[in-house]
């Protein structure tokens, strides 16, 4: 069986390429909702029938774990999803929460992510359910998808538009700054340069990897490190864009790339 893994287009396989390097012995299935990304700007209820979807038809494929490697996502539906579901589910925000609260030092932290994702405040009362003094400011900087996504991170207008972003939060006094987005690790060395050497930045990504790697091992799903996994990828646009960005954030070639449609798919079972 394989781990299931879905995001609303090409921003989880940041997820993935950490998943992959932690266990490359495992197969994977991702899901990227190209048709209807971006996810950021929707409404819950929105985002929340789109996971429900997506999980139906990846369970429908008989995945023994979901990933749902989008923090919009993670922070809107992963409660929904677990009621409705039987399998183990891991979100992004619970590790990248936990990975912070374990690095800060002055207990400051800052959180960036989409509209969506500050808006739910899902990070922050996952950091204070873990440790009730750390302060936790948030800021929502959804122009840094569409720059991941162009390729356009380490220019001019990268630099500006972090600045103009982050430039508050150092103000703040952080140390601690979480990649609440899966573009954002693309995007790590124009945050650093604002941010300065002294903040840590918590990639969300890496995180979850490790509290995967973890399940499997309690569920004993994990298969022998001998064998090497096989990778399937759909999507639910045409998938030449897809091919495109996603070469670039795994920094390697997909391979094949299949079209889905959910609506029919579901209706098939
Ligand atoms: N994958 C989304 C997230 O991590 O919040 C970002 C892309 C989007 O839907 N805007």
């Amino acid at each position: 069986k394989a781990i299931g893994i879905f995001d609303s287009g090409v921003g989880g396989l940041t997820v993935l390429k950490e998943i992959v390097k932690a266990l490359p012995q495992e197969d994977t299935i991702y899901l990227g909702d190209t048709a209807r990304v971006p996810y950021g700007t929707k409404s819950p209820e929105t985002v929340i029938r789109y996971a429900r979807q997506i999980t139906e038809f990846l369970v429908g494929r008989d995945i023994k774990l979901l990933v749902v490697a989008c923090n919009t996502a993670s922070a809107v539906a992963l409660d929904s999803l677990n009621e409705a579901f039987s399998i183990p589910i891991v979100g992004v925000i619970e590790p990248g929460a936990r990975r912070a609260v374990s690095v800060t030092k002055t207990g400051k932290v800052a959180v960036i992510g989409t509209e969506g994702t500050v808006k739910s405040s899902a990070y922050t009362k996952a950091i204070k359910r873990l440790s009730s003094d750390v302060q936790v400011v948030t800021r929502a900087c959804p122009l840094f998808v569409p720059l991941a996504e162009e390729g356009w991170v380490d220019n001019e207008v990268a630099r500006l538009t972090a600045r103009s972003y982050l430039e508050g939060l150092r103000e703040d006094g952080v140390d601690t700054l979480v990649l609440g987005c899966t573009h954002y690790p693309l995007l790590k060395g124009v945050i650093e340069e604002v941010m300065g050497s002294d903040v840590v930045l918590v990639d969300s990504a890496e995180e979850t990897a490790r509290t995967v790697a973890g399940i499997l091992a309690d569920h004993d799903l994990l298969r022998p490190v001998a064998e090497k996994g096989n990778h399937h990828y759909f999507v639910t646009d045409v998938p030449a864009g897809f091919i495109r960005v996603g070469n670039r954030f795994l920094g390697g070639d997909l391979g094949d790339v299949y079209q889905v449609n959910l609506e029919q798919a579901i209706q098939v079972g």
